[in-house]
């Protein structure tokens, strides 16, 4: 026991997350929260855990976003009260949709100091609404001095929907009363013994009462145990095991976190790693040979969607941020392929990994009703475009012969569709001629084609030409991604996207994650994130990383077009008035990049033409890099 119930609390809870596989913890600064954060930092200097200090809880979300997408282990993120916990949501909807595991620890105000216009404190249960699979407002470390009645009349309106909303704890945590045995706390505690926060709670007092008759809040028994037994609870249900939603599903948790006064007292704390528990092996759905099929790799798909490609002998479609756009069975140029009556318009039965979002063809194709789609889901949302879709953990293929007049006629479709970047081979006769002009106009084109401006296409090429296994690419949710989708060919490298609700929000905070959980024990590799102007301001204070923590190998691409050209491409584009469009939608900006990096401490380059980019590309990286490649509006 130390001078802080809330430290003691918080030293069990972090070894708890520690003893389940938990590595990464994400930490924002606040007073609330300070037990957490000390008691965190303390474990990371025993090497216990490693933390991630984000001033922006914005973007300390989507970094614990990206580490978890990375290690697939439930990453904590902790923060102090009031609109900190709200900056988390945009994270926590791309995680739930996306199937990523979160633990979100919210400090919090005790009960008799909510609704009571307390400084910083608001409604934080149920702030994730459904976006979380399990939520529970903790017991207050240590003893009450509040005083206790049982008059439920006085409950604000916002209590009351705090309490609506704070489902998934059991009894005994609702109540840690209740299984104790202990007496609920009655009456007034000396004067002497209260803090000016318990003081205050004395004249709200019946609303306390309120939450304790509503069964919610009561004094911890033991105050050394209030958080302890949460954090195994809280790493199950964030990797699917328990908590609502779909069985097996991973997604975000959320723990409110209430202490009172001394909120920090110095703590000894301690913790014993053990490993992550793991999902029940599931029964693999056997998929038969007969029917005309093509395996369509979404979002996080990985490798099994080839796999299975590969095992039925099926064409593979794979989304460039499927992580599965490669093997011989992939398909080239896919919606031009789907569209065709001979190929798409005769597929019989689709089999979906991850989360297809990039093609309206696609899209389509597992709207038919006629088409059996069988859908394979990491993360979030059941997929059922066509209201009868069947969903499945894992899938097997039976023992059989490949259709190979199927697969022939999509390979020869796919062959031919293939786009080639290449540049062409230089003009070596030329270059070595003895004919003086044959040899300027040799040099002449080699100079062109060294000068070419980049366009997206070849934006997009030059960074997946660059990014090999030990390497992770993100692509932000720009229009670049379509263009990649539309052009590139097949590479076994990792990708990442947050493709789950496909927002501009959190591309850089979230590859910085997934660089820093990729980049440790002297792992070798360079996380590249290609995305648009808008998406890179829309999250610029990403940029700002603290001075004590290993610098990521990062290089952040932007391809500059000057605004959302995006919204180019919309139908009423050819329509609408052109200022509005651009005013409302297209959104011109002159932002210096050159100038925001240098504020953040970033190496910048502007990179206008094929070789400066391919060599910028490709030069060692050693810390934050921000990448500007002008691009045509057009
Ligand atoms: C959080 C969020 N807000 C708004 C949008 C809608 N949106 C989609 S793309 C886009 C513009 C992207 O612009 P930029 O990153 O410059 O890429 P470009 O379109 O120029 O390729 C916007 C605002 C979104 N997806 N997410």
């Amino acid at each position: 026991m130390t001078g802080s119930p809330a430290s003691t609390a918080a030293g069990d809870l972090l070894a708890d997350l520690i003893a389940h596989g938990v590595r990464d913890l994400v930490l924002s600064p606040g007073s609330r929260s300070q037990a957490l954060a000390l008691a965190a930092t303390a474990l990371d200097r025993a090497g216990l855990l490693r933390v991630h200090v984000r001033v922006d809880e914005r973007v300390a979300g989507f970094t614990a976003l990206g580490i978890a997408r990375e290690t697939r282990v439930p990453v904590a993120v902790v923060c102090t009260s009031g609109t900190a916990a709200g900056n988390l949501l945009p994270a926590v909807m791309e995680a739930f949709h996306s199937g990523v595991p979160l633990l979100l620890m919210t400090a919090d105000r005790p009960p008799e100091l909510r609704g009571v216009g307390a400084n910083q404190a608001t409604v934080q249960t149920g702030i994730f609404g459904p976006f979380v699979r399990w939520t529970v407002d903790a017991p207050v470390p240590g003893s009450a001095p509040v005083p206790v009645s049982e008059n439920t009349d006085e409950m604000s309106p916002a209590r009351r929907a705090a309490g609506e909303h704070a489902v998934g704890a059991p009894e005994c945590l609702r109540n840690p009363t209740a299984e104790s045995g202990a007496e609920p706390m009655a009456g007034t505690a000396p004067v002497s013994d209260v803090t000016d926060e318990a003081r205050a709670a004395q004249r709200g007092g019946d609303r306390h009462a309120a939450h304790h008759a509503d069964g919610l809040w009561g004094p911890t028994a033991d105050a050394a145990t209030a958080w302890s037994g949460l954090g195994v609870q809280a790493v199950e249900a964030a990797l699917g095991l328990t908590g609502e939603g779909v069985p097996g599903v991973a997604g975000p948790v959320h723990l409110n976190l209430p202490a009172r006064e001394p909120l920090s007292a110095a703590t000894e704390v301690t913790a014993v790693p053990g490993p992550a528990p793991s999902p029940p092996a599931s029964d693999p759905l056997l998929l038969a040979r007969g029917p005309r099929t093509v395996v369509i790799a979404g979002a996080d798909a990985g490798a099994d969607a080839e796999e299975i490609a590969h095992a039925g002998g099926w064409p593979l479609i794979a989304e460039i941020v499927s992580g599965s756009r490669f093997g011989r069975q992939l398909v080239h140029d896919y919606r031009g392929l789907l569209r065709d009556e001979r190929l798409g318009g005769r597929v019989e039965r689709a089999v979906v990994f991850g989360h297809p979002t990039l093609s309206r063809e696609v899209t389509a194709l597992l709207s038919r009703r006629d088409v059996e789609v069988i859908a394979v889901r990491g993360g979030g949302e059941p997929l059922d475009l066509n209201a009868r879709t069947t969903a499945a953990s894992a899938v097997t293929v039976e023992a059989g012969e490949t259709d190979r007049q199927w697969l022939g006629a999509w390979m020869i479709a796919s062959q031919a569709a293939a786009i080639d970047l290449s540049e062409a081979a230089p003009d070596q006769d030329g270059l070595s001629s003895k004919d003086p002009l044959a040899r300027a106009e040799a040099v002449r084109a080699e100079l062109d084609a060294v000068r070419r401006p980049v366009d997206r296409a070849l934006l997009a090429d030059a960074v997946w030409r660059a990014t090999w296994p030990h390497d992770r690419l993100v692509f932000g949710s720009s229009r670049l991604v379509r263009v990649a989708d539309q052009v590139l060919g097949g590479k076994k490298v990792p990708v990442h996207a947050n493709r789950g609700l496909a927002g501009i929000d959190g591309t850089i905070a979230t590859a910085i994650g997934i660089a820093v959980a990729s980049q440790g024990d002297g792992a070798l590799g360079v996380t590249r994130v290609l995305l648009g102007d808008l998406a890179a301001l829309h999250d610029v204070g990403a940029l700002l990383l603290p001075a004590g923590e290993r610098a990521p190998r990062i290089q952040v691409v932007v391809g500059n077009d000057g605004g959302g050209t995006i919204f180019d491409g919309l139908e009423v584009a050819a329509s609408a008035p052109q200022n509005d469009l651009d005013r409302a939608f297209y959104t011109p900006h002159a932002a210096r990049f050159a100038d925001l990096a240098a504020a953040y401490g970033w190496e910048y380059q502007r990179v206008s033409t094929r070789s400066a980019l391919d060599q910028a590309l490709t030069s060692p990286v050693t810390g934050p890099q921000l990448i500007e490649v002008p691009l045509e509006r057009r």
